[in-house]
């Protein structure tokens, strides 16, 4: 164990919060507590989000449930080798682009070598000066942060893209088998939205896009997940509720949809969706869960549009 003093340490903090970064969540992966608490509390005191493991077994199901922009690993751990975990964390598509920052006493150049050849972006060496520390998870973490809002959200509405939307489903999906916690996935369409087109123009259109997009900002909690899916087609994560719960929140924003007026060329109009609904419970592939949405969609559609069915 290293000679951590941590009172020393956190006295000789230099920086703090700085309210122009976005809230970045680091995991720290270290079997040592002291250390990873100390650095934790630095870490925090810089308006960092920080959460701890200490058996590097349980690092797959953390990043899925507390998704780090940066991941502290430590090398020398006895359940496992952080290079190891590094290198199975990277196996997955979805975290090719996580930073992982070796942290370690180690002092052999080529294990080092190998640790940043697998993937690490970073190797500092234990005990490490804890204002650098700092100051380097700062600078990957708002990287980091950076990257992933160009990648995972759509231009036009700001919400999440098709591709992260996959990638949160497989993610909740996951969790609920861990946790037996039921969630809800919608796939909303814009009603005859061709004829909108046709009939105000491509720039209407996108218009109605982005206040459609807005109205569901505003209407669901903080905790779903809310994805322009394609075109005119949205998908939302309603988490823990069923789809009989769901579809009570779904009329609520169908009902205040259909009542918004749209103006164009001095004509003014109204726009309404659909709604297909299946849950998590009766299927557990991703899969089926978007086949079975679709299916429910078309047979919105099917009944005559502006409605919910599941
Ligand atoms: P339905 O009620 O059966 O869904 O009829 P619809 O006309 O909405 O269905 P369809 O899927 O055939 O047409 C969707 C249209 O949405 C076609 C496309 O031109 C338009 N669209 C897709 N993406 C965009 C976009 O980003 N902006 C605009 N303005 N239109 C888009
Ligand atoms: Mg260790
Ligand atoms: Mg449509
Ligand atoms: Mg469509």
């Amino acid at each position: 164990s290293l000679p951590v003093n941590a009172v020393e340490v956190l006295s000789n903090l230099e920086e703090t919060r700085k309210s122009d970064m976005p809230e970045a969540r680091v995991l720290i992966i270290d079997d040592d507590e002291l250390t990873a608490t100390v650095y934790a509390l630095a870490l925090e005191k810089c308006g960092l989000r920080v959460e701890i493991i200490h058996d590097p077994l349980q690092a797959e199901a953390t990043i899925e449930d507390f998704r780090p922009d940066l991941v502290i690993m430590d090398i020398d751990m006895p359940q496992a080798n952080g290079i190891d975990v590094a290198q199975a964390i990277r196996l997955d598509p979805a975290y090719t682009s996580l930073p992982i920052m070796f942290l370690s006493s180690i002092y052999q150049k080529d294990i080092q070598e190998l640790a940043r050849e697998i993937g690490g972006d970073d190797f500092i060496k234990k005990p490490v000066d804890v204002n650098y520390l700092v100051k380097m998870v700062r600078m990957r973490a708002a990287r980091a942060v950076e990257l992933r809002q160009i990648m995972v959200r759509d231009g036009l509405t700001g919400l999440l893209n098709h591709v992260a939307f996959k990638e949160r489903l497989t993610g909740e999906l996951n969790r609920s088998k861990r946790t037996m916690a039921a969630f809800t996935v919608a796939l909303l369409d814009l009603d005859h939205f061709k004829s909108i087109n046709d009939t105000y123009g491509h720039q209407v259109g996108d218009t109605v896009i982005q206040t459609f997009a807005t109205l569901l900002k505003n209407s669901f909690r903080n905790i779903d997940i809310i994805a322009r899916y394609g075109g005119e087609e949205f998908a939302i994560i309603l988490l823990d509720a069923t789809p009989d719960q769901s579809e009570k929140t779904i009329n609520r924003i169908r009902s205040a949809f259909e009542h918004i007026e749209f103006s164009a060329t001095n004509r003014k109009f109204h726009v309404t969706f659909s709604c297909g609904l299946a849950g998590s419970n009766a299927n557990t592939s991703e899969e089926a869960l978007l086949s079975a949405a679709d299916i429910a969609l078309y047979q919105a559609k099917a009944n005559g549009r502006n409605c919910v069915c599941m």
